[in-house]
Order: C-alpha cells, then structure tokens, then sequence
C-alpha cells in the first residue's frame, strides 16, 4: 500500500517547500490513507500529514474540501482573536496545492490533501482513565461550540443519512435478505439482536423531525482516536478527521463518544468479556462534554446524552455487520471475519450500556 514515489512527487505539488526526507503509514481509520511525511528544511526536520481521500465513500471531494477549509478557517481565526496560544495546534491547518487549491488530483485521479502535523500531541485508541474520557467531552463539545456561528450558507452533507439509523436499519435488512455471500448463518446471533432492537431505530430522528431537537454543525466521527493529546499535560489540543463535518445532531456525537472511549477495549476485541461500558468513563466524559457545550445545549438535547451512546454504538454495529453479510465492501478489514468481529464487540457493548442506562441517565440529569 505505501508507495514512497508517489509520496515523493507529492511532494513538490503543495506549499511545502522543503527535501521529502521519509514517510511512515499511519495505521489507525478504516476509510482514507494517510501518512506522516518528514521533510527537511534549512537543516531542521519538519512534519506533514498526506492523506488519499477514499473518493468511493467520499464522492464530492470538492465538498468535502469547501467544508474543511471553511472549518479550519473559522475556527482558527477564532482563537487568534481570542488571543488563544499555540494556534497552529489547537486548529487543523490545510496545506494549499501550489495552485492554491485544497486538494491535488493525480493522473490516476487520486485526491490528495497535506496538513501540518501536530507535534507533541498523542493518541489513543481507548481512554486509559476518566481524565482522557473528559477531555474527549470537551474536545468534541469545544469544537462543536467554536463552530455554532459559523458564518455562510449550510455546510456540505459529505455523506448523505450518515447517521440515519433507519436507512442504515433498511440497508442491513436488504443485506440479510439477499446474503450474497452466504454469511448470514454465521451471524445468526447478530441479526437476531440487531432485528430485535428496531424499536430504537427512529427516536432520535422523531426529535428531530417533531422539532425537539435541532440540526447544528457536527463532527460525525468523534471516535477518542481522532482527539489529540498533549504529550506533556494531557490536555485536549483539538480534533481531526474533519471529512464527515456537516450538519447533524449532537447526540450523534456524543454517543459515538461513548461508544470509543467508555470500554477498555479495541472496537475490534475478541475477548467479548472484557467490553464493557465504565461508569467513571462515561461521568468524566459528560461532564467534560456538557462543560464545554453549556453555551448552546438544550435540555432536550441534553435528556438524550445517556440514550445516544446505545444508540449510536448499535448504528455502528449494524454497519458492521451490513459489510460483514455484504462482503467487506466499505470498512477496511484485516482478518476474515473482521467486519463480524467488529460487530459483536459493538452489540456486546450496547447490552452493557442498557444494563447501566438508569445509572448513566441519572448521573446526566444530576449535572
Ligand atoms: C470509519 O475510518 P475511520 O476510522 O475514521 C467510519 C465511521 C465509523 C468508524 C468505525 C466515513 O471511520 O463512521 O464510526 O469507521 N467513517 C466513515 O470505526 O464511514
Ligand atoms: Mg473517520
């Protein structure tokens, strides 16, 4: 996968003026490709994320990119009137083409971008202790904030009913039906959970539509690995992963939140009894949320924090499992079985949160 050629001849497309020294794969996402890029400039070492968009999950690339820029720039000048220190890594920065574009189209139609790497910042793939799972509250409930007045016309939808969790509910349904490759056998104890759960499909998207809880701008994939970290004070510095940025509801949020930063395990862990859902986990990270969003958070929205981490980790679980029956079409899958193992880890992590739900609702409306 990693071609260091073709790293190089990116290499004199954008803004970045100095000798390509050497790249490294970034291994983490399971949709675009992306590399940390050293060059060499005047004698000191400096760092750039290079990133393929997958154009077949992202169709509008022009899309995307209005969007993040918009976003970062926005954001950024923000924080420079607030006379916030250490911009440069509190705001993803996007490195124009030579052209001044946002992106460079190769001759194999390939959409590449470049960032400034965030240095001295870490991530992890699970909260290690409540102090992480706040500052993923805050980090997610910041950006949010910082883009609630947003000037202009309504962002980009990148991908169309992401979140909507009745078409994701109707896909996996076609999935089982048409069993293309004969996997539904295999995933007996699945389909069964995933169908019996179809109650919860629409709550969200009735608050919605009856008016009870608003569109804003939102994040979309709040996974704890795109929350970067200050090595040194653990602090949030901000988030990454910006392609799915458009409007949504903040609960989406929240519960994927939820989802990756409450169970001490990998989305993809074998061991079903080591997923669970933590209490002190889930406690820092809505106060670390509900703190940074109190400018704007409704009570209505807020009544939804508990219910939307079961939520949203079934939504993606249901995923799962529509690309485990559809042949491992969407999500990048490293094992046979990968996309079903993903799924049980998520379905076993949604029984976790329903036997603590009263607890998580009722620690929400204390705050
Ligand atoms: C994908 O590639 P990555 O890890 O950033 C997916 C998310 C899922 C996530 C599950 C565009 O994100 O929606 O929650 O995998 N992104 C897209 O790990 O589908
Ligand atoms: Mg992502």
């Amino acid at each position: 996968m990693y071609q260091e050629e073709k790293l190089k001849e990116l290499s004199s497309k954008f803004q970045i003026y100095g000798h390509f020294l050497h790249a490294e794969p970034c291994k983490i996402g399971h949709i675009n490709e992306t590399y940390t890029v050293t060059y060499n400039q005047g004698g000191t070492n400096v760092r750039y994320v290079h990133q393929k968009l997958n154009v077949s999950v992202f169709k509008d690339p022009d899309a995307v990119m209005e969007n993040i820029m918009r976003i970062t720039t926005h954001i950024r000048s923000k924080l420079e009137s607030q006379n916030v220190d250490d911009v440069t890594r509190k705001a993803l920065i996007v490195v124009p083409t030579r052209n001044n574009e946002p992106y460079y189209k190769n001759h194999h139609q390939e959409c590449w971008r470049a960032f400034v790497f965030i240095e001295d910042a870490e991530t992890f793939e699970a909260a290690l202790y409540p102090k992480q799972a706040y500052q993923a509250g805050k980090a997610f409930g910041t950006f949010q904030s910082l883009l609630s007045d947003l000037p202009g016309k309504r962002l980009n939808e990148t991908i169309p009913d992401f979140h909507n969790t009745r078409k994701r509910f109707t896909t996996l349904q076609s999935a089982i039906q048409e069993d293309r490759f004969n996997r539904a056998k295999s995933a007996e104890k699945e389909i069964e959970f995933a169908l019996k759960h179809e109650p919860i499909v629409d709550v969200l998207l009735k608050a919605h539509s009856n008016g009870k809880i608003p569109e804003r701008i939102t994040h979309n994939d709040t996974k704890f690995n795109n929350v970067m970290l200050d090595i040194k004070t653990g602090e949030q510095m901000c988030v990454v992963d910006l392609d799915t940025v458009m409007p949504g509801l903040v609960l989406y949020d929240f519960g994927d939140m939820v989802r990756t930063t409450t169970s001490p395990t990998l989305e993809d862990e074998l061991d079903l009894s080591k997923v669970k859902m933590r209490m002190p986990m889930f406690q820092s990270l809505a106060r670390g949320y509900i703190e940074a969003t109190q400018s704007f958070l409704t009570k209505a929205e807020k009544s939804f924090l508990a219910f939307s981490g079961k939520l949203i980790t079934f939504t993606i679980g249901i995923r799962f499992l529509t690309d485990y029956l559809m042949g491992d079409i969407y999500f990048r899958v490293h094992r046979p079985n990968h996309n079903l193992d993903r799924c049980r880890t998520q379905f076993k992590l949604v029984e976790s949160i329903e036997e603590q739900e009263d607890k998580m609702q009722k620690f929400v409306d204390s705050i």
